[in-house]
């Protein structure tokens, strides 16, 4: 690779933070059961040890999102969790109100015929922007599993609505610097008629609501061979793309590591996004986030080759030559065009990745370096025995 080339890939890599999931480090599971792991975070100040593990080891993973319901006790100093967090080398990213979780949402959240179950929701959506408030969070991250499951059980429209109206109440209340990430998905758990599935209603919805709601698009939630990149290029172009959640995918939301399935997708992605940046001259403002629950493989090792696939393909990304793509574009020149694309994504990007992390002092290898520090090993016996200690009986039944 030219020295040229190196550079460029460094310089993407310097503006390229991935923030990780508080709950991708605990015991999860598939919607029918769990599989545990004895090296699973049992509290937040796990989490945030496992969160800090993994930014020491990659140097490019400085932020934690937390879920309000599950991270934070009632009645607890939200500025404690941020000094906790500082302990562990990290700090608070997105906070994730919880609005699924309770029995009074069988219903729905912000789209509940019961307007005080919208003003529950609603309170707790304020109560997570004042936790962000105290924490420094720039993000709040709106994810909901309203909808319905038949035809004729409730209008469409009328659902809509209240979206509209609690959306807006939300974006009032945020505290200056703080945007609001609002996500879709097609489906689950709603199966007829989910109110946000997809990006287009999101969009409309986050221009409603006002200036600073954004849409977030997270990988999992597309229909099978949706053009996710040309939503992407849609959202930026239009000043609407606010994050990312990252995962891959086979069938639906199936939360496997990014890029295990299909890595050129995750390429063309960043390809619109570095596209769009030579275009305007500057970076698009981005939370780029994890959302991933491993069932299977350790979560630690899980999320640092997550944060490498996305350093990997973001960086091969950066060495798409813009102006030889414009000019191929503009002659019609439709295999230069793509070879174009090709040449960057089978790019061997190794060298650079290897520089950039010894400019920073990192492991070459943080996967190989996180498995000879032995710190897998110390958390299993560490948290095997503060959970007989404290009692916590783990069952893996669905029902
Ligand atoms: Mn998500």
């Amino acid at each position: 690779m030219s020295p040229k080339l190196i550079h460029r890939a460094l310089e993407a890599l310097d503006r390229f933070d991935i923030e990780t999931p508080s709950w991708g480090f605990a015991d999860t599971g598939t919607r029918f059961g769990k599989f545990f792991q004895d090296a699973a975070a049992i509290d937040l100040n796990d989490k945030l040890a496992d969160a800090g593990q993994v930014h020491r080891l990659t140097g490019c993973c400085p932020t934690v999102a937390v879920h309000v319901l599950w991270d934070f006790q009632p009645g607890q100093d939200p500025k404690a969790v941020a000094r906790l967090a500082r302990r562990h080398g990290v700090r608070i990213g997105a906070i994730n109100p919880n609005l699924f979780q309770d029995q009074c949402y069988k219903w729905g959240s912000f789209g509940n015929s019961d307007p005080a179950v919208r003003r529950r929701a609603l309170r707790h959506c304020y109560d997570s922007i004042a936790i962000g408030r105290a924490v420094g969070s720039a993000y709040l991250s709106l994810w909901f599993a309203d909808g319905t499951n038949y035809p004729g059980q409730e209008s469409i429209r009328d659902r809509k609505h209240r979206f509209e109206a609690s959306l807006r109440s939300c974006h009032d209340r945020l505290a200056p610097g703080q945007t609001m990430l609002i996500e879709y998905k097609p489906f689950e758990p709603a199966f007829y008629a989910t109110d946000i599935p997809d990006w287009g209603m999101a969009c409309l919805l986050a221009r409603k609501a006002g200036p600073r709601a954004k849409v977030l698009v997270d990988t999992g939630h597309h229909y099978l061979s949706q053009n996710i990149e040309q939503i992407v290029a849609f959202l930026l172009d239009e000043n609407m793309l606010g994050g990312f959640h990252f995962n891959d995918r086979r069938y639906a939301d199936d939360d496997l590591t990014l890029g295990s399935i299909d890595p050129y997708q995750a390429f063309r992605i960043f390809h619109e996004i570095h596209s769009f940046a030579a275009d305007r001259g500057r970076a698009p403002e981005i939370a780029y986030m994890i959302d991933q629950c491993h069932n299977e493989k350790p979560k630690i090792e899980a999320t640092l080759q997550t944060v490498a696939m996305a350093q990997e393909l973001y960086a091969k990304a950066a060495l798409v030559d813009h102006e030889k793509l414009r000019r191929a574009q503009a002659r019609h020149d439709v295999v230069a065009a793509e070879l174009e694309l090709k040449k960057a994504f089978f790019a061997d990007i190794g060298p650079a990745l290897l520089a950039w992390r010894r400019r920073r002092k990192l492991p070459a290898d943080p996967l190989a370096e996180h498995r000879r520090s032995g710190y897998e090993r110390a958390a299993a016996a560490d948290r095997r025995a503060r959970r007989q200690a404290l009692g916590i009986a783990r069952g893996g039944s669905f029902a």
